[in-house]
């Protein structure tokens, strides 16, 4: 595997100094920044964050910003998820589509007041749409990326952690909501989310100059805590169901392809409604499919085959520690999705078993 060239498009984190004394051994490009993948080795991870707290630099979730008297007439253009339900201190998992209802990104969508939100993106280019509806609707709204890097505290110790830097307060954040907590005299946006199923926190880190204050300050107060630099787990959040946009959904998709019917929900007009609702009976789905055998790591789709015939894909595969098997998320056609239904799945080093489950492990 070759190193990444350096270089200023790829972009650092305000947390990168931490990043590299933690030891990261692999890192990916998302949003053009970097985002660790390993650090002790994928399983050693994987344990360590079911067990102990990591702090997870997931900086490269960047933010749109969306500000202005026309804020929530923009957002109600692209939410088909319904925003009256959202509470001033909430969070929304939001599906992000296109015009025919394809989908454009998976972001989580924080309301910081009436007229000022963060869209929390995924791997895709949505500023850019989102600053175009904007300006094609001639709305009085700022679009743009603010100095904002998330910085995750998983696992289930990370409450006592967070509760020593923030203080008692975050205990009773509610899951999807946030408080504003300082740090260092700077008030920050410290949401109970985060992409495992492990518990957590989110604290959305209000300028870079902080960063490295804040990921010293996690790793003194956890010490006795076995805190780690972490990263998102494949094992953890395949066995979770957690998807990731550009591997289990791209524009082809719907929201009720990939189990996001349930937030398809909003009474308004919004962009792609009609492209959705015209495709709201999906011919595939997202499925739980358990793999038999050894498999290499992926990187593209794998063919699933019954009798031969191509019958969907599996879209992310990974080795399960804990269930010892391997776990898959796949997109799986209408005629063999029924749990229990048996499969091949074509890999690049040859065919496996593999059955469609009735929900993922964890
Ligand atoms: N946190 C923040 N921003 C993000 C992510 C995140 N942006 C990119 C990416 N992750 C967006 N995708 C997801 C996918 C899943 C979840 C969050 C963001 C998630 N899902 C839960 C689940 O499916 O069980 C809960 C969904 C719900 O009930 O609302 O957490 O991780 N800031």
């Amino acid at each position: 595997m070759a190193m990444i060239f350096p270089s200023r498009r790829v972009r650092r984190t305000p947390f990168s100094e931490g990043v590299k004394a933690a030891g990261m051994t692999v890192c990916t490009v998302y949003n053009r920044m970097i985002l660790p993948s390993v650090f002790a080795s994928q399983e050693e991870d994987y344990r360590h964050l079911k067990t102990h707290v990591q702090v997870w630099d997931v900086s490269c979730e960047r933010q749109v910003a969306v500000q202005g008297p026309d804020a929530r007439k923009l957002l109600d253009m692209l939410s088909p998820r319904d925003l009256d339900k959202m509470a001033a201190d909430q969070c929304f998992y939001m599906p992000a589509i296109d015009r025919n209802g394809g989908m454009l990104n998976d972001p989580v969508l924080v309301k910081l007041a009436e007229d000022h939100f963060w869209i929390s993106i995924a791997d895709s280019d949505y500023l850019q749409y989102v600053a175009g509806v904007a300006d094609a609707l001639g709305l009085d709204v700022r679009v743009w990326e603010p100095d904002v890097s998330p910085l995750a505290v998983q696992g289930p110790k990370a409450d006592e952690l967070m509760a020593r830097v923030f203080g008692d307060a975050v205990r009773d954040i509610r899951f999807f909501r946030y408080k504003k907590l300082a740090f260092e005299g700077r008030e920050m946006v410290v949401a109970r989310s985060g992409y495992s199923k492990q518990g957590g926190f989110e604290i959305y880190l209000d300028g870079s100059d902080y960063g490295m204050p804040l990921w010293d300050a996690l790793f003194k107060a956890g010490e006795d805590l076995e805190v780690r630099a972490g990263c998102p787990s494949t094992m953890e959040r395949t066995e979770g169901g957690l998807l990731s946009y550009g591997n289990d959904m791209n524009q082809n998709n719907t929201p009720f392809e990939i189990g996001l019917g349930k937030f398809v929900n909003s009474p308004k007009d919004y962009i792609g409604k009609a492209g959705l609702m015209a495709r709201s009976q999906p011919e595939r789905q997202i499925r739980a499919v358990e793999i038999g055998g050894e498999i290499p790591l992926i990187d593209k789709e794998w063919p699933l085959l019954a009798d031969g015939k191509w019958v969907g894909q599996v879209t992310t595969a990974a080795w399960s520690p804990d269930f010892q098997t391997n776990v898959s998320i796949a997109m799986v056609e209408k005629s063999h999705w029924d749990a229990g239904t048996k499969l091949e799945v074509e890999t690049p080093d040859g065919m496996r078993p593999a059955e469609v489950k009735a929900q993922f492990w964890a």
